[in-house]
């Protein structure tokens, strides 16, 4: 039923946000890989994976639905990747659109850019995974394109936990079945690592060699007073604020693989 694919990864996560079975699946569709949410990612390694992902087969475009950044390259390379398609069609007179299938897991911004794109709201796009229920048509006449929303996907076995703990950090995975606390402790454990500087910056806080992960994520709660009656720390208003600041890109612009 369709023409093309396109591809979405988190460009805060290139790697861990390819479905693995998508390049077997699709082997046989012209292809072009969207990086989207730029705005709240490492711009050093947004153009490092765009280098390391595009191929012979394979367009990378990165884009922000947010900031509207690179959207308007879309059109362009679909009539690049889609252009002997397109001669035929003249040839015989025809104006058949492009029907292109829009891809990639659960809360990356596939129903926003489809939305940025056509320009109308068509789309329903929330900030929670599993919005998008059904496949469903977005006629952009105006491009000479339709495109196929559908609904998220994740696999089934997380081979590397890292992985399922970087989705869970970007949230792509529902909150209701992960324990916030561990998985605010696990992305902290990788932003000390990765990022020392922000986490300083904006927590003010400290930390040595010694501390775990847990350590920190107390020193930050105490620094915010996030303390219950008893001097006690309030670790799911914790868990929770550092999720929402990290997802809302208030930590600082950064990219987890
Ligand atoms: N900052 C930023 N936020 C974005 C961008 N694209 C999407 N979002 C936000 O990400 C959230 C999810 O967007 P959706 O378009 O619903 O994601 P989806 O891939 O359709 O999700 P499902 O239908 O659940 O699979 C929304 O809150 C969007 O506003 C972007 O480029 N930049
Ligand atoms: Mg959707």
């Amino acid at each position: 039923m369709v023409d093309m694919v396109i591809e979405l990864l988190d460009a805060r996560a290139p790697i861990s946000s390819r479905n693995p079975s998508f390049a077997e699946l699709f082997k046989n569709k012209p292809s072009l890989t969207l990086l989207t949410k730029c705005s709240l990612a490492d711009r050093r390694a947004v153009s490092r994976y765009v280098n390391q992902l595009k191929g012979k087969d394979r367009m990378v475009i990165p884009i922000d639905c947010k900031t509207g950044m690179g959207v308007k390259n879309v059109a362009p390379a679909i009539r690049e990747l889609m252009a002997e398609k397109l001669e035929r069609y003249a040839a015989k007179g025809m104006k058949k659109p492009i029907r292109a299938m829009v891809v990639g897991i659960t809360n990356v911004g596939k129903s926003t850019f489809i939305n940025t794109f056509a320009g109308s709201r068509r789309a329903k796009a929330e900030d929670r995974p599993g919005v998008t229920r059904h496949n469903q048509w977005i006629p952009v006449p105006s491009m000479g394109v339709e495109l196929l929303d559908t609904p998220g996907v994740l696999w089934h076995k997380f081979e590397d936990q890292t992985v399922a703990k970087k989705l869970a950090a970007l949230g792509a995975i529902r909150d209701e079945i992960l324990d916030q606390i561990e998985l605010s402790c696990s992305l902290l454990g990788m932003l000390r690592v990765n990022y020392p500087e922000l986490l300083i910056a904006r927590y003010k806080v400290e930390w040595t060699e010694e501390d775990s992960d847990y350590d920190l994520f107390q020193k930050i709660a105490r620094k915010r007073g996030f303390i219950r009656s008893g001097a006690e720390v309030d670790d799911d208003r914790t868990a929770a604020v550092l999720l929402d600041e990290f997802r809302a890109g208030k930590i600082g612009e950064i990219t987890l693989d």
